[in-house]
């Protein structure tokens, strides 16, 4: 795995649904960017890495300051807290507090605890996605 410099577009497509990701790069120098590449979008996952305990308050108080934007206003906002297959890694319970997730009132948000090493539930984060897409002919 490499740093995101910048952004990836990917195109993924199982069945009859596709879907189009922008994965944006997390580095200060790329958090301006952040809001540009989230207006018009259906959804926003917000990754974090919830074995790095020092790192989440910085990492909360940037997802305030991003759905405090007018124009991302009601996107629904999945919280991933990966690398649960590290030991010490906070749970979906205490990300939602860590995270203050439960002072966001003006959409749908959620939370799921996942590994991208294991691939342990890529499976309901995709069916999250599914459900809070629109349909699409394009
Ligand atoms: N143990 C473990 N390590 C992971 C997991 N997912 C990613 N990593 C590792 O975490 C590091 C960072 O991964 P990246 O994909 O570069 O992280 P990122 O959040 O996309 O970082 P930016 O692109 O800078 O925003 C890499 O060394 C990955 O191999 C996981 O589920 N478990
Ligand atoms: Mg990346």
């Amino acid at each position: 795995m490499i740093p995101t410099v910048g952004f990836n577009m990917r195109k993924v497509t199982k069945g009859n649904v596709t879907i189009k990701i922008w994965d944006i790069g997390g580095q200060p120098r790329f958090r301006n960017m952040w809001e540009r590449y989230c207006r018009g979008v259906q959804a926003i996952l917000y990754m974090v890495d919830a074995a790095d305990h020092e790192k989440l308050e910085a990492s909360r108080n940037e997802l305030h300051a991003l759905l405090e934007k007018e124009q991302l206003h009601g996107i629904p906002v999945l919280v991933l807290g990966n690398k649960i297959d590290l030991p010490n890694v906070y749970g979906e319970r205490e990300l939602i507090e860590v995270m203050h997730l439960n002072e966001i009132k003006d959409r749908e948000i959620c939370c799921y605890s996942i590994s991208c090493k294991e691939k342990s539930n890529i499976d309901i984060t995709l069916q999250w996605l599914v459900k809070h897409s629109k349909a699409s002919s394009s």
